[in-house]
C-alpha cells in the first residue's frame, strides 16, 4: 500500500490533466478480481468525484458498447495488464469513442500500461499467486487516492495514508479468528454481503473462497438477501457481513433475522454488533476510505479453508494467472 500511495502522488499532475475537461461518465472495467475492484472503485468515485461512474466486466465494454459516450474516461484495471478482454476494451474505447484511458496495474511495461494515457502502477502488488490478494488491495488504494486527488479532498487523502498501519494491526489481531473459522469443517457454504463500496469487496471475498478453497460461495448486496437468496441458509452456512455505516441499521436487523434461522454470522465492522464472530475494524475512517481493510480478513479465511482442505491456495488447478484469449 505504501508504495502505491507514493506512485499515485507522483501522477497527480497527469491525473488532474485527464480531468481538465470533466468526463460525462467514467467506466471502470476489469476481469475477475479486477472487475470486482471496478465495482468498489466506481462506488467510491461516484461519492467523492461526484461523476457518473459505473463498473463493468471488460468484455461488456466492447461487446455491448452502449456504455461509452463521447466524453468517457475509461479506467482499465488489470494486475497483469495483459488480460485480453481488458486490452481489447481499452483499444475499443480509444478507437471507437476517442476515450481517454487511466490504467491501474502492477506492471509498468504491460500492454495495457503502454496504450493508456495515464497509468497508476503498484509494483508491490506483483505476486506469484494465480489468486489476487495484495494486488487487489493495493490497486484499490490506487483508485481511492485518484478519487481523493480528483475531488481535491485532502482530508480523505490524509485518511488513506493511515491504511497501511491499520491494515497490519487488523491482520495481527484477527489471524487466530480467521484460522479458527477457516479450519471449522462444519462450515461448508459461505455468503458475503455488502452495500455500496462494500459490494465489490463482498464479490471479491466470494471469489477468494471459490478460487482458493474450492468452496461454495455467493455474494449479494446486503438487503437483496431477503429477496430469495435467504432461502439457502442452514447450519452449515456462514454469512459474512462487510458492514457499512450508511446501511448499518438495516444490516443489523438482517443479522438478527439470519441468526434466528440458526445460521452463523461473521460481522466485519467499525462498531461491534451482536454476532457469532466479529472483527472490529475500529477506525476513524468512513465507508469509502476503510473498504480495503476488510479484504485481509476474508482473504485469510479463504486461505485457511484451502489449507485445511489440503489445497494449494495460490495455484487453483483450473486457473491461470493471466487469461489470454
Ligand atoms: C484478472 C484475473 C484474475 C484471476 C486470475 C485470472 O487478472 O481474472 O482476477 O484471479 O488470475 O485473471 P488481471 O486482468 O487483473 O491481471
Amino acid at each position: 500500500m505504501k508504495a502505491v500511495l507514493k506512485d499515485v502522488e507522483v501522477k497527480r499532475p497527469k491525473l488532474l490533466e485527464l480531468f481538465k475537461r470533466k468526463p460525462s461518465n467514467v467506466i471502470f472495467a476489469g476481469c475477475g478480481s479486477s472487475y470486482y475492484l471496478a465495482l468498489s472503485a466506481s462506488s467510491i468515485f461516484r461519492k467523492l468525484v461526484k461523476v457518473n461512474a459505473v463498473g463493468f466486466p471488460s468484455s461488456e465494454v466492447f461487446l455491448y458498447p452502449t456504455t461509452l459516450s463521447g466524453n468517457t474516461l475509461l479506467v482499465s484495471i488489470s494486475r497483469s495488464g495483459e488480460t485480453t478482454e481488458t486490452v481489447l476494451a481499452t483499444k475499443f474505447a480509444k478507437r471507437e469513442k476517442k476515450a481517454k484511458v487511466l490504467a491501474i496495474t502492477c506492471y509498468e511495461e504491460s500492454e495495457l500500461a503502454k496504450i493508456s494515457d495515464v497509468k497508476l502502477v503498484s509494483p508491490e502488488g506483483k505476486e506469484k499467486s494465480v489468486v489476487m490478494t495484495r494486488s487487489f488491495t493495493s490497486m484499490l488504494v490506487a483508485a481511492q487516492v485518484a478519487s481523493a486527488i480528483l475531488s481535491k479532498n485532502e482530508q480523505f487523502y490524509k485518511k488513506l495514508n493511515t491504511l497501511p498501519e491499520i491494515c497490519k494491526r487488523i491482520i495481527k489481531e484477527n489471524n487466530d479468528l480467521t484460522k479458527k473459522i477457516g479450519e471449522d469443517g462444519s462450515l461448508k457454504k459461505f455468503i458475503f454481503l455488502g452495500s455500496g463500496p462494500f459490494y465489490g469487496t463482498a464479490c471479491e471475498s466470494m471469489l477468494k473462497m471459490k478460487e482458493m478453497a474450492l468452496a461454495w460461495s455467493e455474494a449479494y448486496h446486503s438487503l437483496e438477501f431477503r429477496h430469495g437468496p435467504k432461502s439457502i441458509v442452514d447450519s452449515e452456512t456462514l454469512v459474512t457481513f462487510l458492514l457499512s455505516d450508511s446501511a448499518r441499521s438495516y444490516e443489523v436487523n438482517l443479522i438478527k433475522e439470519i441468526r434466528s434461522l440458526g445460521t452463523k454470522v461473521l460481522t466485519i465492522c467499525k462498531r461491534p454488533v451482536e454476532s457469532d464472530y466479529a472483527v472490529k475494524i475500529g477506525s476513524a475512517l468512513n465507508d469509502f476510505s476503510r473498504v480495503p481493510l476488510y479484504m485481509p480478513i476474508t482473504q485469510l479465511m479463504a486461505y485457511y479453508k484451502a489449507v485445511s482442505r489440503g489445497l494449494n491456495p495460490d495455484m487453483p488447478e483450473k486457473l491461470s494467472q493471466v487469461v489470454r484469449l
